[in-house]
């Protein structure tokens, strides 16, 4: 009987463990892949790749000092002209405390205009989309950056008002968290860890029992969100999903399928854009952003080179491809543009490619975390304070990647619709 629980308990072990041997390899490339963004000025630094690479086993503790004093530069800079031009800083705000966070940072040394604390700052933003939910049903941001502001204050220590902890256990039970049209994998695994980091730090909140039910309808619809491949919502959901389910203490084996949808995802070179990787590498760590709330940085390894890059050397293309590109306007106007663009060009480049050829289409975007968002297309801008965004689709089915990410491989008909959501 005790070699049968032996046994039983070693397979299950076994099951959830990621014990592929090249387990550690995806990791060590991963990592490797992080420090190459980071060392690339093209862009402004990362918090959540910091949070990442703070997250790993190895580290490269030079370029990591590095970074993190270039979120104190660059990226708080960013944040303070966005506070300048009125905009809410929510989320930025809140991975910018956790990369901080991440680094063992003195928080209270770092002010913003006017030399508030960053915590107070935050506190005043989620005190202010508190109203707005109250109001408007719903956050000026949205609930995944809602929950990022109340996962960087519980995590740094900040007692979260029970007001502001509230809307977003009404929102989980209520299904008011989505992505577009549907039920958002990502926000809900944000809404999970902010939650369970309340619960584990005894944080009062208006009914304890009513949280354990939201955490209880989180994990579940994570669970639900399972695709036949493994993966939880899309690939890049899964990751969260699996850093929300392991914090909300599921045993490993449920998500022993993910881990491999995860590992396969990397092999498969899917994971480019480093806002994915550092999503993704959390996970196949088994480490979560709760990880934070008691990290100490003392005694680190630090054998983490940069590498060299290992992506396959990309290959001139072959040939052109067709492309048609339709603009469904908010009044429902519609105008087709035709183009043949070499066969690997990204939309982004595509899309340039139109423009250049004065047909009549036009377009810009916003820098983000993730890179180009579409913001303004034949001079008509889908505005986030409308509510609306360019929704962009190839064939009918709904891109899972951004204009700069997505590649034109074949011939297709891209749909760029004026949306509400
Ligand atoms: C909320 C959200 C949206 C909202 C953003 C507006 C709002 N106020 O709510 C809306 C519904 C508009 C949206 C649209 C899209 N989204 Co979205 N979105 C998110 C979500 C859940 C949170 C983003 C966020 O607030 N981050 C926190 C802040 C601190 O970071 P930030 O970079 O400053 O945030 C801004 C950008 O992320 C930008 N944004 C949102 N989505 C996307 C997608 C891309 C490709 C880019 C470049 C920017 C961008 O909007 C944020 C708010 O201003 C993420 C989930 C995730 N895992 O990150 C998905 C996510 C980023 N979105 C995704 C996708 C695919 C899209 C779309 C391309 C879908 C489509 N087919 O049209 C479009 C963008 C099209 C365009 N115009 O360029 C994917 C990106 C995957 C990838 N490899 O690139 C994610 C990861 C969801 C997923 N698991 O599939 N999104």
């Amino acid at each position: 009987m005790i070699t049968f629980i032996i046994v039983s308990g070693l397979l299950a072990l076994a099951a959830g463990k990621p014990c592929a041997s090249d387990h550690e390899a995806l990791l060590q490339s991963l990592g490797q892949q992080l420090l190459r963004s980071v060392d690339t000025r093209d862009n402004l630094p990362n918090p959540s790749v910091h949070i990442a690479l703070r997250l790993s086993t190895h580290h490269n503790l030079a370029k990591e000092s590095e970074h993190l004093n270039r979120l104190k530069t660059e990226f708080h800079d960013d944040i303070e002209k966005s506070l300048r031009n009125g905009e809410l800083v929510v989320g930025r705000l809140a991975l910018y405390i956790l990369a901080l966070k991440s680094s063992c940072h003195d928080l209270q040394s770092v002010h913003l205009n006017h030399n508030e604390p960053l915590l107070t700052h935050l506190k005043k933003e989620m005190e202010e989309e508190k109203q707005n939910i109250a109001f408007s049903h719903r956050p000026k941001t949205n609930y995944y950056q809602y929950s990022l502001g109340i996962l960087a204050l519980c995590v740094s220590g900040v007692r979260v008002s029970t007001h502001v902890s509230q809307k977003l256990i009404h929102a989980v039970e209520h299904k008011q968290i989505k992505h577009g049209e549907s039920l958002c994998v990502d926000s809900h695994a944000m809404a999970g860890m902010a939650l369970q980091c309340l619960k584990n730090e005894g944080t009062a909140v208006k009914d304890p029992a009513e949280l354990d039910r939201a955490l209880a309808s989180i994990k579940q619809r994570l669970l639900d969100s399972k695709r036949a491949d493994g993966h939880m919502g899309n690939e890049f959901s899964t990751g969260l999903a699996v850093q929300a389910l392991m914090a909300m203490g599921t045993q490993m084996e449920e998500c022993a399928s993910a881990m491999e949808a995860l590992r396969a995802d990397v092999k498969k070179g899917t994971y480019h854009n480093p806002m994915a990787v550092s999503q993704v590498l959390p996970a196949l760590h088994q480490q979560s952003y709760l990880h934070l709330k008691n990290k100490e940085c003392r005694n680190e390894d630090d054998t983490l080179t940069i590498g060299a890059d290992s992506a396959s050397e990309v290959l001139p293309s072959h040939g052109q491809v067709s492309l048609q590109v339709e603009v469904i306007k908010s009044n429902g106007a519609s105008s087709v543009f035709s183009i043949n663009v070499p066969r690997g060009s990204s939309l982004f480049d595509a899309l340039n490619l139109l423009q250049d050829k004065q047909t009549g289409f036009t377009f810009s975007t916003e820098n983000s975390l993730w890179g180009p968002f579409l913001s303004v297309v034949n001079d008509e801008q889908a505005r986030q304070t409308d509510r609306r965004y360019w929704q962009v689709s190839s064939d009918g089915t709904s891109l899972t990647q951004g204009i700069k990410d997505y590649k034109i491989d074949s011939a297709q008909s891209i749909t760029i619709k004026n949306t509400g959501y």
